[in-house]
């Protein structure tokens, strides 16, 4: 089992490179990002975005470029839906967010012509690794799906567990988070939470133990979780974090990041290939630890 991204890294080392399409790849922390994973091995890339950017960058990040398959497209939304459609055609194993908004990047993965689409739900999972934690974090859905229903939250968990069992966390324990452990008809996200582990308990969930509602302390904290008298498989234990909608999920994963200083990576899930989404201000080292994510999961 991978508790620690150090650990991710050397797995993914283990692995052959995979090729990333990477769209609007026209900036620093992207550039460096690249470099990384070409010194460590991981990974080969095509990038897709403005030449006369990408060369002017590439000298002040310190990237050689010489080698490296660069597509000129100075369109942002073209470029996205170019990277995408050479990974749905099979020239690239994995697509990769640059510098470009989220919502245009998703929509440019999500167009039928790309062929990234399976018919199943995409959804987003950040894995987080904090100071003291013995364990990764995955926490979901932050970062795609808006208010997602509870049909869909029950394809996010699938999505999440199934990240998490590749980097081998066995048995996969869920927390669906709300603000309270119990269920309260005027919290719609306690209902949702109760109505998922039930799922679960009935197979309409599978690979994964899943609880709640739980509020985020009993969730992660067995103290916690004994102090209010809960007693269940996942509190306190919890591996992933299902939050409510992608406000909640938004604002914890940042927390985490800017509060706990706890480093980030982030991957799509149901897509037909990886797909690297992370925030642009997201630092070089996260960009890079998820590609690791997209070549051990798809391993
Ligand atoms: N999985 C599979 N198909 C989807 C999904 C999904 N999660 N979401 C939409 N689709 C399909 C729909 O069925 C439809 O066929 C097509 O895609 C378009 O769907 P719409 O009309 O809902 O598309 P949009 O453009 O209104 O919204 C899609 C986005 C993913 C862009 C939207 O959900 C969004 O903006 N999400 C938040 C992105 C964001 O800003 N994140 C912040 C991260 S830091």
């Amino acid at each position: 089992m991978i508790r620690k991204f150090d650990e991710l890294l050397a797995a993914a080392r283990s692995l052959p490179p995979r090729r990333v399409a990477v769209a609007a790849a026209h900036d620093d922390a992207v550039l460096a990002a690249v470099r990384d994973a070409r010194e460590q091995g991981i990974a080969e890339f095509v990038l897709v975005g403005d030449q006369a950017r990408l060369s002017s960058l590439a000298g002040t990040v310190g990237v050689n470029l010489a080698d490296v398959e660069v597509i000129h497209e100075p369109d942002v939304r073209q470029a996205a839906r170019r990277a995408a459609a050479m990974v749905g055609s099979g020239q690239a194993d994995m697509l990769m967010k640059g510098l470009i908004g989220t919502g245009d990047f998703l929509r440019a993965l999500l167009d039928k012509e790309a062929g990234l689409r399976t018919g199943s739900l995409l959804s987003h999972v950040f894995v987080l690794e904090l100071a003291g934690w013995d364990r990764l974090l995955f926490l979901t859905d932050a970062a795609m799906n808006v208010s997602p229903s509870l049909a869909d939250k029950a394809v996010i968990i699938g999505n999440a567990v199934a990240l998490a069992g590749s980097l081998g966390v066995d048995p996969v324990r869920v927390a669906v988070l709300a603000a309270v452990e119990t269920v309260e008809d005027g919290m719609p996200a306690t209902l949702e939470a109760a109505a998922l582990a039930k799922m679960a308990e009935r197979g309409q969930i599978k690979g994964a133990i899943v609880d709640g509602p739980l509020a985020l302390d009993n969730a992660i904290s067995e103290e916690a979780a004994r102090h209010k008298g809960i007693v269940s498989p996942v509190a306190g234990r919890a591996d992933v974090l299902v939050v409510p909608d992608i406000e909640a999920g938004n604002m914890l994963g940042k927390s985490m990041v800017y509060f706990a200083r706890a480093r980030i990576a982030g991957l799509l899930m149901g897509a037909a290939k990886p797909v690297v989404v992370t925030s642009r201000a997201d630092s070089a080292e996260s960009k890079m630890l998820s590609i690791a994510l997209g070549v051990v999961s798809a391993k």
